[in-house]
C-alpha cells in the first residue's frame, strides 16, 4: 500500500477530494494478521500441497482448494487494450484556481480552489503491455475527473494533433504500425514498411509525422509531458451560449525528452523506465503537476482561421489563442494494485459533464462509439463501470439492469419509465438540477461521405512545426526519419515519404535523403488514400506543397519553453571506498534542496566508508545501472576512491556516456582527474587549471571551498537540460 491514502494538502472538510479514497477504500483488501482462506471465506490449513491419494499417488479431483486456485489462475489475464496496451497511472486531484462561469457551468471549474478527484494514466500507444517505456511514439494522456456531476473523462495525448482526420482510418492506421502480421515483428517501433507505406499514402498525417519524429516521442518522463485534448471541443455557459475550446496540460517541470541513443539504451537497461519514474516520485513526495489551460474561440470566429477547428491534424498557434490557465492538475497517490486500478481503469472520450460538449470533428465522432465497444469485451460486460476505478462518485440511478458481472443491487420492482408505481423515479433532471441537455447546434446540410476541402492543406502545420524549432531540435527530426525510414525495405515507401518531405521544408528532405542515398522526386502519383470514394477524381483532392513564408510558433520547441527548473531530475553519486563524504553532503543537500534525487552508485552493493569512516549506504551497485537512467553524475572526490574508480572501466564508461547524452557532470577534489582519462576533458584547454575553460555542462571544484557555487551551477546545468553546445 502506498504510503498516504489522503490527498496531499487536504483538509478533512474536502469532502469531494476524498470521496474517491473512501469508495475505493471500501474495496481495498488488507491481510496484516488474517489467515489464508478460499474465495468462499473457508480458511485454508495446507497451502503447501495438494490432496493426493497417498503421498506419493495421484491428485485427487476432490481438492476444491487447489482446483479454486488454479482455476483463477487460469483466467488471471484479461486482453490487452487494442492500442494503448502499455502504460501506467495515478490517482490526484484537480483544482480550480480561475472559476469559468461565463464560460461553462460544468460544477467543477466554477469556484476557485475547488478540488475534484482524478484518476490518470499514461501510455504509450503501438507496443504491447510488455513493451519498453521508451519506444518512439505518441504518449496517451487519459484524465478521469470524478466530478460531483459524474465523471468527466479527457482521453488526450501528448501530441496536439493527430494522423487520421476521419475515424474510418483508424483500424488501418492500427494495422499499419502494429506489428507486421506475417511475423509480429517490431515490437513497439514504427520503423518498418508497413507503417511507411500507410503514411506515404496519407499524406494528412504530415504534421504529426514532424511530432512523432520530434523528441516529443521520447519524453525523459510522464512527469515532463504536455498533455493535450486534441480535438475541438465546446464549452457550454448556463444560458446556453457554447464557445469552441482546446484543452491544454502544462507541466510544472517543463517538457523535455531523452536523446534517441538514450532511448535505446533505456529500453534494455530499464524497459519500465517512465513507470518506475512516476512511482518513484510520487512515493518520494515530489508529486508531478500539470497547469490546466484552455484555448477558446467564439462562435462567430469558427472561420476566421486558415485551417479548420474541426481537423484533427491542425492545432490552434498559441500566438494567435493564448492558452488561458484555469486549473492545476496534481498526482499525489499511486495505485495500490497496478491490475485493479490501472488496468482496469476505461477511458471514454464521450464520458462528459453538463457544460462541455462535442464538435463535429469527424475523427472525435468516431471515437465516440469505439470506448464503450472496446470495453464490453475487454472487461467482460456492460457493468464495467462498477469497477472501483471506473466508478462515478456521483450517485447512480436508472433502469439498467443485469449483465455479466453485476455488483449492484437495486431495490424493487421496477425498472422501466416512465412509471407509476414507483413515483416516477428514477425521474429526468432539469436542466437547472443538472440535467444534461447537449447543445442544439443548428445543421443544414444534405447527408454525404465525403471530406470537406477546408481539410486539405497538408503541409503549412507539419513546415510551421519543423521551422518552429531550434536547430538542434530540427536535427533530432532529420535522424530520426533517417533512422526509421533507413528500416524500410521497400524503395518506393521510401522514395513517397521523400516527395512528402519535400512539401513541408527542402533542406529537411535533402539530408534525409542524402543518408537514404535516394533521389527526391520531382512528383509522384496521386496519393493512394484517395480521400473520396471511388467515384470522384484524385486531381481534385491533390495536397499542395508548403510554400511561402515559414510561420512560426515559439510555443511548439520544447528547448524554447524550458522553464529551467532542475526539480525533478536524478543524478548518480559515482563513489567508492574513501570517497569524500563532506561533498557529498553539501552537494546533495543542495541537490536536494532544488527538488533533484540523488542516488550513490558504487563499485559494490551494501556501504562504502568514507575519508571519515563514515559508512554511507549504495542505492545501486555500478554494475546494475547505465548514465542513461540519470540526468547528471556528480565524483565527489577523496583520493582513495579516485583510485578504485579509476581502475573500474564501468567508471569510464559511465563518464563517457553521460558526456555523449550531453549530460551535467560535477567533479570534485581528486575526481578531476577523469578529466585526462575519460572523455569528459577532452576539450578542455588547460588540463593544469581547468576550471578556467569549462565545457558546457561540466562543472569543477578542486577545493571544498568552492563547493556551494559549483554546485549551483550543476543545478543549473541540469536546468538547461542538457548541454547542447556540447553537439556543435
Ligand atoms: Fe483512442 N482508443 N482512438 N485516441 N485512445 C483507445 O480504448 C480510438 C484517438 C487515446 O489509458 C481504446 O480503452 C479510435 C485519438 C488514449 O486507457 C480504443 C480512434 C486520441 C487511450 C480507442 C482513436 C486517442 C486510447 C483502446 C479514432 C487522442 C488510452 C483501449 C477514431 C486525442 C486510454 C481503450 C487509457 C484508447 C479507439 C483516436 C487517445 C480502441 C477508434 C485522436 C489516451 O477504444
Amino acid at each position: 500500500m502506498s504510503k498516504s491514502r489522503k490527498p496531499n494538502g487536504s483538509s478533512k472538510s474536502d469532502k469531494t477530494a476524498n470521496a474517491k479514497i473512501e469508495l475505493l477504500e471500501e474495496h481495498v483488501e488488507d491481510s496484516t494478521g488474517q489467515a489464508l482462506t478460499t474465495n468462499q471465506g473457508v480458511r485454508i490449513n495446507d497451502d503447501q500441497n495438494s490432496l493426493k491419494a497417498g503421498e506419493r499417488g495421484g491428485t485427487l479431483l476432490e481438492d476444491f482448494i487447489l482446483r479454486e486456485k488454479i482455476t483463477h489462475f487460469d483466467h488471471e489475464r484479461i486482453p490487452e487494450r487494442v492500442v494503448h496496451a502499455r502504460g501506467s497511472g495515478a490517482h490526484g486531484y484537480f483544482e480550480c484556481t480561475e472559476a469559468i462561469s461565463d464560460l461553462t457551468k460544468a460544477q467543477f471549474m466554477q469556484k476557485k480552489g475547488e478540488r475534484t478527484p482524478v484518476f490518470v494514466r499514461f501510455s504509450t500507444v503501438a507496443g504491447s503491455r510488455g513493451s519498453t517505456d521508451l519506444a518512439r511514439d505518441v504518449r496517451g494522456f487519459a484524465i478521469k475527473f470524478y466530478t460531483q456531476e459524474g465523471n468527466f473523462d479527457l482521453v488526450g495525448n501528448n501530441m496536439p494533433v493527430f494522423f487520421i482526420q476521419d475515424a474510418m482510418k483508424f483500424p488501418d492506421l492500427v494495422h499499419a504500425v502494429k506489428p507486421e502480421p506475417h511475423n509480429e515483428i517490431p515490437q513497439a517501433a514504427s520503423a518498418h514498411d508497413t507503417f511507411w507505406d500507410f503514411i506515404s499514402c496519407t499524406p494528412e498525417s504530415a504534421h504529426m509525422i514532424m511530432w512523432v519524429m520530434s523528441d516529443r516521442a521520447i519524453p525523459r518522463s510522464y512527469r515532463m509531458m504536455q498533455g493535450f485534448g486534441v480535438h475541438t471541443f465546446r464549452l457550454v455557459n448556463a444560458q446556453g451560449k457554447s464557445r469552441f475550446v482546446k484543452f491544454h496540460l502544462k507541466p510544472k517541470l517543463g517538457s523535455h525528452a531523452v536523446l534517441w541513443d538514450e532511448a535505446l539504451r533505456i529500453s534494455g537497461a530499464d524497459p519500465d523506465f517512465h513507470r518506475r519514474d512516476l512511482y518513484d516520485a510520487i512515493e518520494a513526495g515530489d508529486f508531478p503537476e500539470w497547469e490546466f489551460g484552455i484555448q477558446v474561440v467564439e462562435e462567430k470566429d469558427e472561420h476566421k482561421f486558415d485551417f479548420d477547428l474541426l481537423d484533427p491534424t491542425k492545432l490552434i498557434p498559441e500566438e494567435l489563442v493564448p492558452v488561458k490557465i484555469i486549473g492545476k492538475l496534481v498526482l499525489d497517490r499511486n495505485p495500490d494494485n497496478f491490475f485493479a486500478e490501472v488496468e482496469q481503469s476505461a477511458f471514454h472520450v464521450g464520458h462528459l459533464v453538463p457544460g462541455l460538449d462535442f464538435t463535429n470533428d469527424p475523427l472525435l465522432q468516431g471515437r465516440l462509439f469505439s470506448y464503450t465497444d472496446t470495453q464490453l469485451i475487454r472487461l467482460g460486460g456492460p457493468n464495467f463501470h462498477e469497477i472501483p476505478i471506473n466508478r462515478p462518485i456521483a450517485p447512480l440511478h436508472n433502469t439498467q439492469r443485469d449483465g455479466f458481472m453485476r455488483q449492484m443491487i437495486n431495490r424493487g420492482r421496477v425498472s422501466y419509465e416512465p412509471n407509476t408505481l414507483a413515483n416516477n423515479d428514477p425521474h429526468q433532471a432539469t436542466a437547472k438540477d443538472g440535467g444534461f441537455t447537449s447543445y442544439a447546434e443548428r445543421i443544414d446540410a444534405s447527408k454525404i461521405r465525403g471530406r470537406s476541402k477546408s481539410f486539405l492543406d497538408h503541409f503549412s502545420q507539419a513546415a510551421m512545426f519543423f521551422h518552429s524549432q531550434t536547430p538542434v531540435e530540427q536535427q533530432h527530426i532529420i535522424e530520426a526519419l533517417r533512422f526509421e525510414l533507413g528500416k524500410v525495405e521497400t524503395p518506393a515507401v521510401r522514395e513517397r515519404m521523400l516527395y512528402y518531405l519535400s512539401c513541408i521544408d527542402d533542406r529537411l528532405t535533402k539530408e534525409v535523403a542524402e543518408t537514404l542515398g535516394m533521389k527526391v522526386p520531382a512528383k509522384i502519383d496521386p496519393p493512394l488514400n484517395q480521400i473520396h470514394g471511388a467515384d470522384e477524381k484524385s486531381s481534385e483532392h491533390q495536397p499542395k506543397k508548403f510554400s511561402g513564408k515559414p510561420v512560426l510558433s515559439p510555443a511548439l520547441s520544447m528547448l524554447k519553453t524550458n522553464p529551467g527548473v532542475a526539480a525533478g531530475r536524478k543524478i548518480a553519486i559515482l563513489a567508492a571506498d574513501g570517497c569524500d563524504e563532506k561533498a557529498i553532503e553539501a552537494v546533495k543537500k543542495a541537490l536536494l534542496d532544488a527538488g533533484v534525487q540523488a542516488k550513490v552508485v558504487a563499485p559494490h552493493g551494501g556501504t562504502i566508508k568514507s575519508e571519515g569512516g563514515k559508512d554511507i549506504e549504495v542505492d545501486h551497485p555500478l554494475n546494475t545501472v547505465v548514465s542513461a537512467l540519470f540526468d547528471g553524475v556528480l565524483l565527489p572526490g577523496g583520493e582513495a576512491s579516485t583510485e578504485k574508480l579509476a581502475k573500474e572501466p564501468l567508471v569510464a564508461d559511465f563518464l563517457n556516456e553521460t558526456y555523449k547524452h550531453l549530460k551535467a557532470i560535477m567533479l570534485c577534489g581528486t575526481d578531476a582527474d577523469f578529466l585526462i582519462t575519460t572523455k569528459v576533458g577532452k576539450s578542455q584547454k588547460n588540463l593544469n587549471e581547468p576550471q578556467t575553460e569549462p565545457e558546457q555542462g561540466v562543472v569543477i571544484a578542486m577545493k571544498s571551498s568552492a563547493l556551494a557555487k559549483t554546485s549551483a551551477e550543476f543545478i543549473q546545468a541540469l536546468a538547461a537540460h542538457k548541454a547542447w553546445a556540447r553537439t556543435l
